[in-house]
């Protein structure tokens, strides 16, 4: 399948003669290919956005709303096909596939659409006069997503994005481009004014970049790596546009001896494995109170050893494959840093088991153990530096004070969990944690009207509910003086 641009309304071919390999995590073969498309590809879809804004931005919020319920209706449709795509792009599991990206991405157009029909400005009364808050569209979005969650992602974006009346340059990961293609073959079809959503595909330092430092795009959404992160806005800043960036995380679960160790141990596991491990809210450090230490790490432990690894397309598959091969590489150079700094390892490490339980069809795919290691200081690299894959370590603290301060000890600052019956003592250490989202007793449980983001190396800006409907618009404030 050789994928195509989606510009002003019409798949395009790119200009150039280059193409990507898009690979099959989970045998490693190639089943597609996407274009690296040209700085004048990505002109081209700019010039469209630019051109379609001020009547898409001039339409109603009713109406923009009526158009993301069309958008949903007809997403809801391809759910099956939203599912396998993605499972087989990314290598995750199928019923994660359908569970969280083919739900949620869904769900975001609907609840943006329910947002957007009951936004309304503001009003500040003085003694004299009235100000009048009222939110218009930016102009145009370049949109910048990562290969992990690539439609749920996305359509984060695009439904706020374009329903507070921007248009909009989609770049997705060229590792995971077929839903985004998708994404396009249905707002295609259900006739979306053209060049409101346009789409480029290609590379980071190709299409994206041009993206990203265009003197004509206003505005910046990018979720992906922190050094990326960097990059991207170092090109914004420039030009003054708004920027959002979502970056990596390096997160702790926090077990107090007081948890429900049964509940606990299920929630860590899946706080630290689900999507292997890549998904920047991951718990890819748990740290556990000394008094229940190795109860936990034994019942840990087991419960890791039976997640059922194998074949995404499976039904019962909990654990797929990693995205990529140079992906992998940098999961297992983590593995041997781990052994150097010491670590010895409680399950894991290796690929061998799980290879020898593989059918043939699976043989050349990306597969690693999930991975538990112990031993470790917390401020170890292993410990502090984001791996994106099946691997976490422990650590054993004492106190309430200490547990923060081992939480605090990373540069990133996205999410965090806490496990503990005293629901006071959870608040008050979430509280006591530098970053932007805790869960207590649960983990991954979202409210899309809550705010999602994180500080320091994890990015800067929030998305989710009225945070989206105000990072995707500007603000105008009239004061009349009566
Ligand atoms: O992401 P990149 P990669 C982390 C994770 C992973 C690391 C690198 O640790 O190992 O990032 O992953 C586009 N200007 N996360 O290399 O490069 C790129 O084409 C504009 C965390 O896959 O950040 C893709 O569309 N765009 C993360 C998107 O940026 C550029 C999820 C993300 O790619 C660009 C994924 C440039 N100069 C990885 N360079 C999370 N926060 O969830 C690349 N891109």
């Amino acid at each position: 399948m050789d994928l195509m641009n989606y510009v002003d309304g019409k798949f395009q071919a790119h200009t150039g003669e280059e193409w990507l390999d898009v690979v099959e995590p989970a045998t490693g073969r190639q089943f597609a290919r996407v274009p690296l498309s040209s700085p004048s590809d990505v002109d081209s879809a700019i010039l469209a956005a630019r051109r379609a804004q001020p009547e898409w931005g001039g339409l109603s919020h009713s109406e923009r709303a009526d158009w993301l319920e069309i958008i949903a209706d007809e997403l809801e449709s391809r759910y099956e096909d939203i599912a396998s795509l993605e499972s087989r792009d990314t290598g995750k599991p199928i019923s994660l596939a359908r569970a969280v990206d083919a739900n949620r991405s869904v769900a975001n157009f609907r609840f943006f659409a329910d947002m957007i029909r009951d936004h309304r400005g503001e009003v500040f009364e003085m003694a004299d006069a009235d100000n009048f808050v009222t939110y218009r569209p930016v102009g145009v979005g370049a949109l910048i997503t990562p290969w992990n969650l690539p439609l749920y992602l996305l359509s984060w974006k695009v439904a706020p994005a374009i329903g507070m009346g921007n248009t909009v340059v989609c770049k997705p990961s060229e590792m995971t481009p077929l839903t985004a293609n998708l994404l396009m073959e249905v707002i295609d079809k259900v006739g979306l004014p053209s060049g409101v959503v346009n789409l480029v595909h290609g590379n980071g330092d190709g299409a994206g970049s041009c993206l990203v430092s265009h003197s004509d795009v206003d505005l910046v959404s990018f979720t992906g790596g922190t050094s990326t992160g960097a990059k991207v806005a170092a090109s914004a800043s420039p030009h003054f546009k708004k920027i959002s960036l979502e970056l990596g995380g390096k997160n702790s679960s926090i077990v107090f001896a007081d948890c429900d160790l049964k509940k606990t141990i299920e929630g860590v596991g899946r706080a630290a494995f689900l999507n292997q491990g890549q998904i920047c809210l991951c718990g890819s450090r748990v740290l556990v109170q000394e008094s229940i230490y190795d109860e936990f790490v034994e019942g840990f432990i087991d419960s890791v050893e039976s997640l059922k690894i194998g074949d995404p397309s499976e039904e019962s598959t909990q654990l797929g494959a990693l995205i990529s091969s140079d992906h992998l590489q940098k999961v297992k150079e983590y593995v041997s840093i781990a052994k150097d700094e010491g670590g010895h390892f409680l399950t894991g490490g290796d690929d061998l088991k799980i290879r020898s339980s593989l059918s043939r069809d699976l043989e050349g795919g990306y597969w690693m153990a999930p991975t538990v290691i112990g031993g470790l200081s917390p401020d170890s690299r292993c410990s502090t530096e984001e791996i994106f894959g099946p691997v976490v370590t422990v650590h054993r603290f004492k106190t309430e004070e200490e547990a923060i301060e081992i939480a605090n000890g990373t540069r990133y600052g996205l999410a965090g969990s806490v496990w503990t019956e005293d629901l006071e003592k959870g608040r008050r250490v979430a509280e006591g944690i530098r970053t932007g989202m805790v869960w207590v007793n649960t983990w991954l449980h979202r409210d899309l009207r809550t705010p999602f983001g994180g500080v320091g190396d994890s990015g800067v800006g929030r998305e989710g509910g009225k945070w989206s409907l105000g990072f995707f618009s500007e603000t105008l404030n009239v004061c009349v003086k009566r």
